[in-house]
């Protein structure tokens, strides 16, 4: 079984030219070497390490639920996107990208941490981040809960100084506590502009929707200085004029995005703790990381993806094919047509 698993891994590993430079570099397992439904179920059926030494990117997961305010299950978030990953081919014709011959990418797995004390959940999250990317490398993150994200802008805020936010959410998740909690999905965003990680002139809330604790519910994020996009304000719109402005806002400085499936209409992503009716379609999930391509991108993740209310797999399948966007609009990638 072993001497079968090192041979897997080994024939995805393929060859490359690069301006006349022969260099190795990790390769999603053909479907014409194994039936796209077989093999390892790791991320785009790449290789597995278990650090991010010589990657440029790396795919991790963080299966956290406890921070979940009302339905859980996003725990099992990264093993069901690993899972409907398989089925994503190697190069995006829109964006003329080949990701795996201009970057080196695997899967390191998942971040393991005290799933019963999210304080120390979060200082154990920022610890894993601080390692995965101590060497420049980019990390794709598959969430998990929305919690996780305060702890990997930590870890940015360090390695970066602050950076800008796209965030696309039906929700702010700037509260102050949820039931006396400081460190809960509703609040990441408050947390990481007190540590500093962000800087407020470059944030951007994309989808907020729903109904709301307060009318005041986004008057926090506002006097932060973020810009609000709420949901209703994209509808029956492209959102390519709205990127062009958050492209001019984001300059070149460091950005992360951070994408909470609840963004999304019911319709396309059901499977999420706390979806909300009249959200982004899916389309419009493209406009906006396709018109993030070129920024100086340090880290992307996707969350809030919960299996057990995912009955066709399709909020699973859209995040894994989210990830890939991301990857794909990442610096150094090469637009080939
Ligand atoms: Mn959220």
């Amino acid at each position: 079984m072993k001497s079968m698993i090192c041979k897997q891994v080994l024939r995805s590993n393929r060859f490359f030219c690069t301006n006349g430079v022969r260099s190795r570099r990790n390769a999603p397992l053909s479907g014409n070497e194994m039936p796209r439904s077989g093999g390892i179920a790791s991320m785009m059926r790449l290789p597995v390490q278990e650090n991010t030494d010589g990657l440029d990117v790396c795919f991790v997961g963080v299966p956290l639920d406890s921070g979940t305010s009302i339905k859980s299950g996003t725990r099992f978030g990264p093993r069901q996107i690993r899972q409907e990953s398989c089925a994503i081919r190697s190069a995006h014709y829109d964006l003329g990208a080949v990701p795996f011959e201009d970057v080196q990418v695997a899967d390191v797995g998942d971040v393991s941490m005290n799933i019963y004390n999210l304080p120390e959940a979060v200082k154990q999250i920022k610890a894993a981040y601080d390692k995965l990317i101590s060497n420049g490398c980019v990390p794709l993150t598959m969430g998990g809960d929305h919690t996780i994200t305060y702890p990997i802008l930590q870890a940015m805020k360090d390695k970066h100084g602050p950076v800008g936010l796209i965030l696309l959410d039906a929700h702010p998740d700037t509260q102050d506590t949820m039931l006396g909690a400081s460190i809960a999905h509703g609040t990441p965003f408050r947390r990481a502009v007190e540590y500093g990680c962000l800087d407020c002139t470059r944030v951007v809330q994309i989808g907020l929707n729903g109904s709301v604790n307060s009318l005041d519910d986004y008057k926090w994020g506002l006097d932060q200085g973020f810009r609000v996009v709420t949901a209703k304000e994209c509808w029956h719109k492209s959102l390519e004029p709205l990127m062009a402005e958050v492209r001019g806002m984001m300059g070149q400085g460091p950005v992360y995005i951070s994408f909470d499936i609840d963004a999304l209409d019911p319709s396309y992503a059901p499977g999420t703790g706390g979806p909300e009716i009249g959200g982004l379609t899916t389309c419009q999930a493209l406009e906006v990381l396709r018109g993030a391509a070129d920024l100086n991108i340090v880290g992307c993740d996707v969350v809030e993806v919960s299996p057990p209310y995912d009955m066709a797999g399709t909020t699973a399948m859209t995040a894994a094919n989210l990830l890939f966007e991301m990857l794909c609009i990442l610096p150094g990638i090469k637009r080939r047509h």
